[in-house]
């Protein structure tokens, strides 16, 4: 009866062993699997993406996406310290996207987002009066099936 307990109490440890390793290994590809985007958002109120002339983001729908912000002070700022907005609206009713409204400070900065579900035509608005040049600071989004 002692050795039956034992027994059983060992393989309870193993399949409790197991499932955890499982749960690991499931876990870590979906971090590394984001969809990692760098924008800069500039002192002259440019949102600026190396490599591209005019900045735009292509994501597809309900991906995980990792935002890497760097934010330089334009001329003017929020009370609070923002320096700039990065908000996500869709274009076709201005409609803004739950999750996508983010207040950037000075410096780098890390957003884990997904995706919006549905396709289509987007676009990322400034939201903090940074300069005289604050409304052309956007950004075409687009949302792939
Ligand atoms: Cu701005």
């Amino acid at each position: 009866m002692q050795k039956l307990l034992s027994i059983s109490l060992f393989q309870r440890l193993a399949i409790g062993g197991t499932l955890g390793v499982v749960l690991l290994l499931a876990a870590k590809p979906a971090v590394s699997q984001a969809h990692v985007i760098e924008v800069l958002a500039d002192k002259d109120s440019m949102f600026k993406i190396s490599g591209q002339k005019k900045p735009e983001i292509t994501v597809k729908a309900g991906e995980p996406v990792l935002l890497r912000i760097t934010a330089r002070k334009g001329k003017t700022w929020n009370r609070d310290g923002t320096v700039h907005g990065f908000t996500l609206l869709r274009a076709k009713d201005h409609g803004k996207i739950p999750g996508w409204n983010l207040e950037l400070k000075q410096g780098m900065q890390e957003f884990n987002l997904t995706a919006p579900g549905e396709p289509g035509d987007y676009e990322v608005l400034c939201t903090v009066i940074c300069s005289d040049n604050h409304e052309g600071m956007r950004i075409k989004f687009t949302v792939t099936p």
